[in-house]
């Protein structure tokens, strides 16, 4: 059922990091893997081509199965996997054997291997655990979190050992021949909202900035880690770019920049419509003005009970701004009508292969053929 689609030469021309006015358009890591490079290259490419087509634990578990199955919702719809793929590393900083949704770290590997052989785009998000409290990532019982972690923090040791753990993940990430598997990691995700301990009125913005410029030097300069490019993505309600900037770490420390947005069941599709389109747009200005890639790293509509949501309303809140993926989230295997993107017999599945078959969709089979992601 792979659609046909018509590939144009990709030139991948990388400049070299320069100063002045011009932008660096290699990675803010400016000790990343080639391979890292490349794929930096391949997504800015791919954004003048299409939007990609994400979705969260595809690979670990949908509706009616769990990994080992080696199913994914998303194929069994469309017969093509998607072109992103989501997954969170929160419990790694605990050594947990299975992430904070009874997902094997060991399963994440092999499906790390699996999606970079086809050509697949991977993404980490983090729901790490609140250190000085002793709760979970949405722990906003003290104001004091951020700051005991930093530098000088009466947790900052801890901290580095929980670094340390997250850093011995991210270098296991190797394919056959043993390269360095580069990936997107999305940490202090949606900190606009203060629903997580890193959030908006949990800190400041330099002990913000601090949090994300300690955790990018520790990774790659510390860890020496150079397989990452980093994501910046705010929450959803978001009036203006200085909003949006106020706690951006700045040009050398993000690769990509985005927002997190969801329907909710009492507004209307037409305000999903008009305020991913209205950031979007907000989103896209600044990368452009920042030299960076531009996405919407989380959305969706919880349960989807709309049939015809991808082609009326999803795909019309983006189709106009370049962007390089949207990534709903994850079909929760136990937790009823928690899922964002449909299964067999789910009631807008006809709908979302009219959106699969969108010319300007991409999904894994058109993102493969495209081969960015590896120069020979
Ligand atoms: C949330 C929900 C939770 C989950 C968390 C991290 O949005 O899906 O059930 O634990 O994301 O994946």
């Amino acid at each position: 059922m792979y659609k046909t689609f018509i590939i144009t030469a990709v030139m991948l021309t990388m400049t070299a990091c320069s100063s002045g006015d011009t932008k660096r358009t290699g990675p803010a890591d400016r000790s990343a893997t080639p391979e890292t490079v490349n794929m930096l290259a391949g997504l800015k490419q791919a954004a003048g081509q299409g939007i990609m087509f994400g979705h969260q634990d595809d690979l670990s578990y949908g509706i009616g199965w769990v990994y080992p199955g080696g199913e994914s919702d998303v194929k069994r719809v469309t017969g093509d996997y998607p072109a992103v793929y989501g997954m969170d590393l929160g419990d790694i900083e605990h050594r947990s054997p299975v992430n904070l949704d009874s997902v094997p770290f060991d399963d994440m590997k092999v499906f790390v291997q699996q999606i970079w052989e086809r050509g697949g785009v991977i993404t980490f998000s983090w729901h790490v655990d609140n250190l000085l409290t002793g709760g979970t990532a949405w722990d906003v019982s003290s104001d004091r979190a951020v700051a005991s972690v930093l530098p000088g923090g009466e947790k900052h040791e801890e901290f580095k050992d929980w670094l340390d753990n997250l850093a011995g993940f991210f270098a296991s990430l190797r394919d056959e021949k043993g390269v360095a598997v580069p990936v997107i990691f999305r940490p202090w995700h949606e900190h606009t909202g203060s629903w997580f301990w890193w959030g908006q009125n949990l800190c400041t913005t330099e002990e913000f900035v601090a949090l994300w410029r300690f955790t990018f030097d520790y990774l790659c300069r510390e860890k020496n880690l150079h397989n990452l490019l980093f994501a910046y993505s705010s929450g959803g309600d978001i009036d203006n770019s200085e909003q949006y900037l106020e706690r951006y770490p700045g040009d050398d420390y993000v690769d990509l920049i985005g927002f997190d947005y969801y329907q909710m069941p009492d507004a209307g599709n037409s305000s999903f419509r008009e305020n991913v389109s209205r950031v979007l747009g907000i989103v896209t200005e600044a990368a452009v003005a920042h030299g960076k890639l531009a996405a919407l790293t989380e959305a969706g509509y919880e349960g989807i009970p709309d049939s015809a949501w991808w082609t009326t309303t999803f795909w019309p809140a983006m189709e106009n701004h370049r962007i390089s993926y949207a990534l709903v989230w994850r079909n929760a295997h136990n937790r009823p009508g928690h899922f964002y993107a449909p299964y067999p017999g789910q009631v807008s599945g006809q709908d979302f292969i009219s959106f699969y078959g969108f010319r300007e969709t991409l999904f894994q089979s058109e993102v493969t053929a495209l081969s960015i992601y590896k120069q020979e």
